[in-house]
């Protein structure tokens, strides 16, 4: 039986702190995935639905955005503890109706966590908070189309900013952002504005396209394999099985991490014998237990280091700005770079040593490098390595940024991005609608918009931007400053709960749900697109996908007659618009009939083309800037506990990390704690320091002490967001620096 939704709302009543793992996965980690989706769905649809995770026919995890081996080589199992969470919260029993919104003000609802908000279960009809009420109460889809679409007709273009999560189909991504640039705006702010956007930047600047140039087979084969500032074991649990293969094929593994995550350590492969009984695969060979900020000095000096082991042949013929780049690195400054990455010279050397005996060499990455100050230089530099060595282009070698939601790679395709698409001019040519040219709003350009009051209607296909953005409470007020906000979800948030003077929660149709329309498709993290079929009943009747949502919302809107009755309809007749439209996806139908999809075609790997202005691959020069934080402070960065997706809080526990039941603690090294005069145990504030003089504060943390890199903190996102300055972004991305935020620790009151 499904257990009902809790009542109580208990934060950390029964927080416990105990040692952390060594190991990650095994047969702990399927148990504890079967029971939260047995908790939420029961033991027969459990096993039904995730059986279809992933399989020929099935529909795309909506974890993460690692890819699936070919249909041939996958296991029946081609999904992860976090997966089944995953599958667990939208195939949930669990129902929202009317009469909840009734009994729960909107008051009432922006008091709870994170975690009592999700766990109420799926949303099941539209409804409505009118000006001057407290309370959500239902509407109809056809006047909640036509009053949507009458604010949006009473403002200019411009003040309206639509935002999209990285769930979307490419279909219903392709269809929001005609719909938005035919209305007049490109402001399409997207989740990867926080997450892979400083990849996207430097990897354009430097091999001209904003996408890793790896393949699944590519890791496979892999030689060496270094990563940087990611968690797989809880981020993207897929990948350790990949790393697991590379490494019986005879691969190294570096990790570079300012904690000892235990999935990076040790994998337990529940379907290997000796993942089941013995002690799993050890995967990292060396650990580098960089400072927070370290890795661009790091990736200077192993540069220094590599220069005598350059590839000269793929460098002149591949690459330019070579020379100056050799220049600024013929030599290194050690003490500043050991004081600035915490790491000792040999364990450098060592590292380096690897790289130049390796022929085959992977730099995977996440959020652990992108969400800095310096991340678009940081990443330039791991790029530089990466050419000096021949790595981009060739078997087993490459550029891997791990994407984070299951479509964030595909609505950028899609055109999804507060700027004018590359191919605008064939969205005029073939529907003929004249596409803005005017650079749009990203995430904290947007929310600077609304708080300023240039931006009155706030709308979102999925995500739960009030949590998700930085500088929680000024973004909370910039979302109630609107004067409408629409949110199309699947499920209760606390972006629901900060409504603009009216606001709509549209319900929509889950990935794993039947869709009369057809499949949908997706594109994973290495470019291969495919086709996802849910299954399931809806959960209610009342549910519309999201195409159709943004498609009968077109048509109340515009005044333009383009076919989105039949587009709505058919996301093969969606797909024949894209086709014509986005380059890469002619004959789309066809290529993705068959159930493995097809590759997007990608220059630097496919060929060794790159399209920067020269055609080269460009070396860049990047200055390091050293930071040095004033006495008794600490670098924190907020990451992901093991229980959670991004602001969907799947239980309390961050069980590798040994802490459960809660969620306000504040990882510190045991030298930092001495320092401080805390101890393991205490309850703190967290204070962020921002050149503003404004003091932003995280009440009530307890101090754990930990194994994290010295002079550093980690604490979890979301609850420490408020510690993040809305103006503290990373330069050329503009993405929060969420993983950079010099803080204090206060006794808490
Ligand atoms: N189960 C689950 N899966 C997910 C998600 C989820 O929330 N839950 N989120 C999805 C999304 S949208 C994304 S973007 C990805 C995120 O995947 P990750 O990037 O793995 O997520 P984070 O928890 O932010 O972890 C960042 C890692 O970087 C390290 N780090 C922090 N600062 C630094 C630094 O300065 N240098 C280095 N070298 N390392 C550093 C941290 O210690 C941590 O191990 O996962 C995706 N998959
Ligand atoms: N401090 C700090 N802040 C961060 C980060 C960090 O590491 N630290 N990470 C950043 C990153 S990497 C990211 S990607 C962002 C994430 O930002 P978002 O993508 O905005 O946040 P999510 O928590 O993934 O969104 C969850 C909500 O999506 C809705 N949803 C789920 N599935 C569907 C669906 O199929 N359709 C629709 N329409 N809605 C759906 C549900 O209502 C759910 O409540 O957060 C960023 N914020
Ligand atoms: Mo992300």
């Amino acid at each position: 039986m499904a257990k009902n939704a809790p009542t109580d709302d208990v934060g950390d009543r029964d927080l416990h702190v105990g040692t952390p793992k060594q190991a990650a996965a095994g047969v702990p980690g399927v148990l504890h995935g079967l029971a939260a989706a047995q908790q939420q769905m029961g033991v027969r649809r459990s096993a039904l639905t995730l059986l279809k995770v992933n399989q020929a026919g099935g529909f795309d995890c909506p974890g993460c955005a690692w890819p699936e081996p070919a249909p041939g080589k996958r296991s029946h199992f081609e999904f992860c503890e976090n997966g089944a969470k995953a599958v667990a919260e939208e195939a949930t029993l669990r129902r929202i109706t009317p009469e909840f919104f009734a009994n729960h003000s909107i008051s009432d609802l922006a008091g709870r966590s994170d975690y009592w908000l999700g766990q109420q279960g799926r949303l099941t009809s539209p409804v409505i908070k009118r000006a001057d009420s407290d309370h959500y109460e239902p509407i109809a889809w056809d006047d909640a189309f036509t009053l949507i679409a009458g604010q949006l007709n009473a403002v200019e273009p411009d003040q309206s900013v639509f935002y999209t999560s990285g769930r979307t189909s490419n279909e219903a991504a392709f269809a929001y952002q005609l719909f938005v640039r035919a209305y007049g705006t490109n402001n399409l702010p997207d989740c990867s504005n926080m997450c892979h956007e400083s990849s996207g930047v430097a990897l354009t600047q430097t091999i001209g396209i904003g996408k890793g140039s790896v393949t699944l087979e590519d890791v496979h084969e892999a030689k060496l394999i270094i990563v940087v500032g990611q968690n797989p074991g809880t981020n993207h649990p897929r990948m350790l099985t990949a790393l697991e293969k590379a490494k019986k094929a005879g691969a190294t593994i570096v990790a570079i991490n300012p904690l000892p995550e235990a999935g990076l350590l040790r994998f337990k492969n529940p379907q290997h014998p000796d993942g089941v009984v013995g002690k799993g695969t050890s995967l990292a060979d060396v650990y580098m237990p960089v400072k927070v900020g370290g890795d661009l000095p790091l990736f200077a000096a192993l540069g220094h280091l590599l220069l005598p082991h350059a590839d000269r042949a793929f460098i002149d013929s591949y690459t330019a700005g070579f020379a100056e780049y050799s220049r600024a690195r013929a030599t290194v400054d050690w003490a500043m770079t050991e004081e600035q990455t915490g790491l000792e010279r040999a364990q450098i050397e060592q590292v380096a040593a690897l790289m130049a005996q390796s022929e085959a060499t992977i730099v995977c990455w996440a959020m652990g490098l992108t969400q800095r100050s310096d991340s678009v230089p940081t990443i330039r530099e791991v790029v530089n390595v990466q050419l000096l060595r021949g790595m981009v282009g060739k078997p087993g070698a490459g550029l891997c940024p791990v994407r984070g939601h299951s479509n964030v790679q595909g609505d950028r395709t899609m055109g999804i991005v507060e700027r004018p698409p590359p191919w605008s001019a064939n969205i005029t040519r073939e529907l003929g609608i004249d596409v803005p040219q005017t650079h749009g709003y990203d995430v904290v350009d947007a929310i600077r918009a609304m708080r300023d009051g240039r931006a009155k209607i706030f709308m979102a296909v999925g995500g739960n931007f009030a949590s998700a953005a930085p500088d929680t409470d000024v973004t909370l007020a910039a979302l109630a400053n609107c004067d409408l906000t629409v949110h199309v979800s699947t499920k209760l948030n606390r972006t629901h709960a900060t409504p603009g003077t009216v606001s709509l929660i549209l319900p929509c149709l889950g990935r794993t749900e039947r869709d009369p329309a057809g499949s949908v498709t997706v594109e994973d993290s290495m470019s291969a697109v495919h086709a996802s079929t849910g299954r399931l009943a809806p959960a209610s009747p009342d549910l519309l996908s999201e195409l159709t949502i943004i498609s009968r919302l077109a048509q109340a809107t515009l005044s333009s007659d383009l076919p989105w009755d039949s587009w709505a309809a058919s996301y093969p007749a969606m797909r024949e618009v894209i086709a014509r439209v986005v380059p890469g996806f002619d004959d789309y139908e066809a290529k993705v009939t068959p159930r493995e999809g097809f590759t997007l075609p990608h220059g630097p790997r496919d060929g060794r083309r790159f399209t920067t202005p020269d055609g080269k691959a460009q070396f860049t020069v990047n200055q390091i800037v050293e930071r040095h934080l004033p006495p008794g402070r600490l670098m924190l960065q907020t990451m992901r506990s093991h229980d959670q997706y991004n602001t969907t809080i799947y239980g309390m526990d961050d069980r590798y990390r040994g802490i459960s039941n809660g969620r306000r603690v504040v990882f510190v090294a045991a030298k930092d704690i001495a320092a401080l005069g805390l101890a393991d145990g205490t309850m703190v504030d967290i204070i962020s320091e921002w050149k503003d003089g404004v003091e932003r504060r995280a009440p009530g943390f307890r101090v754990v002490e930990y194994p994290i890199a010295v002079g550093c903190a980690g604490a979890y996102f979301p609850e420490a967001n408020v510690l993040v300055p809305l103006d503290s972004t990373a330069e050329l991305s503009n993405t929060p620096t969420s993983k950079e935020i010099v803080v204090r620790l206060e006794p808490a009151a």
